[in-house]
């Protein structure tokens, strides 16, 4: 039987940070569970991560430590990155083992296929931010955000990181509705694709459970909202699939 956490949006600005002590501690409860096979880290668990620099790794080596712990345990771990966390494969996949994913995946568990995603290519109206996502992976630009020096890269990133988030953020405030309505949009032009059973979601920000019942298909859409507002996990263990809050510290 399946037994799988599911957190998105954790937005982890530093080791000293709330989120990231929560975080850590939620990973070390994880350790504790018997029953765990998977965990799905659905993107922006980091305010800022980029390629494999030592500035990341030194700065956030609890962590990793926490999550190495898992993946040595058995755990089925896949990264999916996020519009803050990107170029994952060298460090995350090739050196720690996790299986990371650039864009939306199809997974069996259990009885259930799910569509997992972080979510940043829902919005087909947002044009600028599609571009960039283009454009930042383009392989000249890759080779320069994985060769020029860490703590550059760091300096940059953090400042377009803070305004990419006060962008989420204002964006969220004025249309919480129109958010949620994207959401919906997006999974049901996903299921019309290739159909699922639950797709989960990030990046919008906005907690959301909801079943969708339309020209007799039947699925249900979950967004993972964000540790920002309100530290939470979604759990899927066996054929049951809900959220459970974390206490703030
Ligand atoms: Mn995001």
């Amino acid at each position: 039987m399946p037994c799988a956490y599911f957190v998105s949006d954790i937005h982890i600005q530093s080791p000293e940070c709330p989120r990231a002590r929560l975080f850590e501690q939620f990973l070390r409860n994880l350790s504790g569970q018997p029953k765990i096979t998977h965990l799905f880290l659905l993107g922006d668990i980091f305010d800022l991560w980029v390629a494999d620099h030592h500035y990341f790794i030194d700065r956030y080596r609890v962590i990793i430590d926490e999550i190495r712990r898992l993946e040595s345990a058995g755990v089925d771990i896949c990264y999916f990155e996020g519009n803050h966390d990107l170029h994952l494969q060298q460090f995350w996949a090739d050196q720690l083992g996790l299986t990371v994913h650039k864009g939306p995946t199809y997974v069996q568990l259990g009885n259930w296929t799910l569509r997992v995603e972080h979510g940043d290519q829902m919005d087909p109206d947002d044009r600028g931010y599609l571009f960039l996502r283009w454009f930042l992976r383009t392989p000249p630009i890759r080779w320069l955000i994985c060769n020029l020096p860490g703590a550059l890269i760091a300096r940059i990133g953090e400042r377009a990181s803070t305004g990419s988030r006060e962008y989420t953020t204002h964006t969220k405030s004025i249309t919480a509705d129109r958010a949620i309505a994207k959401i919906r949009d997006h999974a049901w032009r996903a299921f019309t694709d290739r159909p699922f059973d639950i797709i989960l979601s990030g990046h919008v920000h906005i907690r959301d459970d909801f079943r969708i019942d339309k020209n007799g298909h039947s699925f249900r859409t979950v967004n993972l909202g964000s540790w920002l507002d309100a530290p939470c996990y979604f759990k899927i263990d066996g054929n049951e699939g809900r959220f459970h809050e974390l206490a703030k510290t």
